[in-house]
């Protein structure tokens, strides 16, 4: 078995290492143009020249949850591609969002500038039932933060591509039921795959059929987003605040609105980092599977593009 690797990672060389103890039968080499063709590739941002000579894999391993920068490359037709499922980016994502959220409904972002004046103030208790969380996508990490919310006891629906059941969450699907999901959600949880269907779905006339006072957190892509409409909304005063760890341009330039806005918090896409250890040992694990023949989990779909 060859395996090619390339991650633009400065712990590249530590997740390589981790491979080629795992996989001691396995020659695994580092990608560079004109290298020996490989079965498998393991990789994370890799550039077109790589499948444009990697002709002959049969499966690429891409070290993160979303593949939408790899669905943009023509890969060779018989790869299939599988990404991270978990991994240990879901309890991350679920502590973000619990976090952003409970910033906004127990009012930890005033106490803050409250208590930068020295000044003791008490809100009134927490009425869950005014702040409904909608959550867009329901995969590995949209479930896990829903199962979150749910412990915080907060009232929690999700909306997808196809209909999902999930206890305790009201679950809406595709672009019928988007008006009414909504209109019943005050904040907005984006985690849903990037795809030609989601991207811009974050504008204008979806945000703005949020409950009065809304608050957005994105924690899938940036391109979900229309910037200048969070912006209009956040003026208007439509929505009260957002949080975002996602950008259309990362690093976000020095000179960008987000920054300096009062009702924005930005954090440097760190929602749910990729673990090396766990990541490494989910990939060797289906390395090994599908050796044996043996189904795994996250597949992507070409069609669905995640
Ligand atoms: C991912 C990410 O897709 O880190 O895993 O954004």
């Amino acid at each position: 078995m060859h395996i090619s690797f390339f991650c633009k990672d400065d712990n590249a060389s530590a997740w390589l290492d981790d491979l080629r103890a795992a996989l001691p039968q396995a020659i695994v080499t580092p990608w560079q143009p004109g290298a020996a063709l490989a079965d498998l590739a393991v990789v994370w941002a890799p550039p077109q020249h790589m499948f444009d000579e990697q002709t002959k894999l049969r499966t690429i391993f891409n070290v993160g949850a979303g593949v939408d920068a790899l669905m943009q490359l023509r890969l060779p037709p018989q790869a299939l591609v599988v990404r991270l499922d978990d991994a240990g980016m879901a309890v991350q994502m679920a502590e973000y969002v619990c976090h952003a959220v409970s910033q906004y409904t127990r009012g930890f972002d005033r106490y803050q500038s409250a208590a930068h004046d020295a000044n003791w103030v008490r809100r009134p208790p927490l009425n869950r039932a005014e702040f409904p969380v909608g959550i867009m996508g329901l995969g590995v990490l949209g479930q896990r933060v829903a199962q979150a919310l749910q412990h915080f006891e907060y009232p929690v629906q999700g909306w997808s591509r196809t209909l999902k059941a999930i206890s305790g969450v009201r679950c809406y699907a595709g672009p019928s039921q988007l008006a009414e999901f909504l209109a019943s959600s005050r904040l907005l949880v984006c985690l849903l795959p990037l795809t030609p269907e989601t991207k811009g779905i974050l504008n204008l006339a979806t945000l703005s059929q949020l409950q009065p006072n809304g608050y957005l957190i994105n924690v899938a892509r940036g391109a979900h987003l229309v910037e200048a409409d969070l912006l209009a909304l956040l003026d208007s005063g439509h929505l009260a605040g957002a949080t975002l760890d996602v950008f259309r341009t990362e690093p976000l330039p020095p000179s960008h609105p987000f920054w300096r806005h009062p009702r924005i918090r930005v954090t440097p896409h760190i929602s749910a980092s990729t673990l090396p250890r766990q990541s490494m040992a989910q990939i060797v694990g289906k390395i090994q599977a599908l050796a044996r023949g043996e189904p795994v989990s996250a597949i992507v779909n070409p069609n669905h593009g995640y």
